[in-house]
């Protein structure tokens, strides 16, 4: 395995050259592991990482913390928790949202993915409102959206469709295909997506068949799919981590948990750009405060009215408005409570750490291969 094939390019490679006068090797990661993760070098070979106490320090926040997808500088030691992360590359994209909770934190989902495909179906997982969250993510990862609209088996072709249309309305640009993890339907299409050192990363609610699909791809039976133990009749085996793997013929595949709660993590920029029709009509309206309710002299209701702009999107921009307000406030709290949290969370992961080493001592007395705090 090449490091193309694991996504590496020349921008990578740029960044890349002062760290191989120090003799660490460039890797991708593939897993995490909470406290270690899984990395992958040239030739396809893994190991379990730890990143240095300098890169937990020098990450401001946890969405600088290394992440699935990520390129980093590895030092390759020689005891089993000797390798360590040096430093992580800048990422070419990445798919984000809002921590789950109340926290404003950003969550990574994926480092430079090239794809983000987003899994639903044409009836139960279908909402139009999600979908726009979705959207709005994928725009600020600078990552391309295609939508798999998935278990076409079960649905009507009229209602995968609608269910086609309506979500191609929210986005032009983004891809929309009907797909059937069970029957194989258009399986191809994502095929089409594969080459060597792209990545493509699933998303979707749980139980929308994304690691179906992966093995749909994959070709054979590779990662757990969700399914009704047939003896206790329960204990689906839901993904519970990400995971990165590489195809034999090119392309690469990030499975992810389901999402459960897909909240906005993005800025008023982004939220501008996805709407700068509706922006521009708001520019007409008579009033700068305009609420775009019954106030006169507004631009936008009259073009709702008159069928231009789709009463569906035209509530999604007021929603999404409403988010943003929230996130800043947010935002400000957050910045308080910060160094707190901060605090609290480096002597969690100390403590996980200094138990770690604490047993690696017992097994290994030699200090100079231990982890660095
Ligand atoms: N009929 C039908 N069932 C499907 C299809 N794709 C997946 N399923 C079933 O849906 C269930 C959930 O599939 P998974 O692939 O585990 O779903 P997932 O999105 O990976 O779920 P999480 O890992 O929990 O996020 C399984 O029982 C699959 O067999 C499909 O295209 N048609
Ligand atoms: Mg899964
Ligand atoms: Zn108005």
């Amino acid at each position: 395995m090449t490091l193309e094939e694991l996504g590496w390019n020349e921008r990578f490679e740029r960044e890349f050259s002062p760290f191989s006068k120090k003799g660490w090797v460039p890797a991708r990661l593939i897993r995490d592991n909470k406290i270690t993760y899984g990395a992958l070098t040239k030739g396809g070979e893994e190991y379990e990482v730890i990143m240095s106490g300098k890169v937990y320090h020098d990450a401001e926040t946890d969405a600088e913390l290394p992440a699935v997808g990520d390129w980093v500088a590895l030092e390759i030691g020689t005891g089993d928790l000797d390798n360590v992360i040096r430093a992580r590359l800048s990422r070419q994209t990445c798919f984000s949202r809002k921590a789950p909770g109340k926290s404003s934190e950003e969550q990574v989902i994926a480092a430079n993915v090239d794809v983000v495909c987003i899994v639903t179906d044409a009836g139960t997982d279908l909402n139009l409102g999600r979908m726009e969250r979705y959207f709005t993510l994928v725009a600020r990862s600078r990552a391309q959206a295609l939508v798999l609209i998935n278990k076409s088996d079960l649905y009507s072709e009229e209602q995968n469709r609608e269910a086609a249309e309506a979500i191609q309305a929210l986005s032009p640009d983004a891809d929309v295909v009907v797909t059937s993890a069970v029957d194989g339907q258009n399986v191809a299409e994502i095929e089409n997506y594969l080459e060597p050192g792209v990545s493509i990363t699933f998303i979707g609610s749980s139980g929308v068949g994304k690691s179906s699909l992966i093995n749909a791809l994959l070709g054979e039976e590779w990662l757990e799919e969700g399914e009704v133990n047939e003896v206790t009749g329960k204990g689906r085996h839901t993904t519970t981590a990400r995971e990165l793997i590489v195809l034999e013929n090119g392309g690469i595949l990030i499975d992810n948990p389901g999402i459960r709660e897909v909240q906005m993590w993005t800025d008023e920029t982004t939220l501008r750009e996805r709407f700068l029709d509706i922006e521009e009509l708001a520019a007409q309206c008579r009033f700068n405060d305009c609420r775009h309710g019954s106030d006169a002299g507004c631009a936008i209701r009259p073009a709702v009215e008159a069928g231009e702009l789709s009463e569906r999107r035209f509530q999604a921009f007021l929603k999404l408005d409403d988010e943003i307000e929230h996130l800043k406030k947010r935002l400000k709290k957050r910045k308080m409570t910060i160094e707190r949290r901060a605090k609290r969370d480096h002597r969690i992961k100390a403590r996980n750490l200094a138990d770690r080493v604490e047993f690696e001592r017992e097994e290994n007395p030699n200090p100079d291969s231990l982890p660095e705090l």
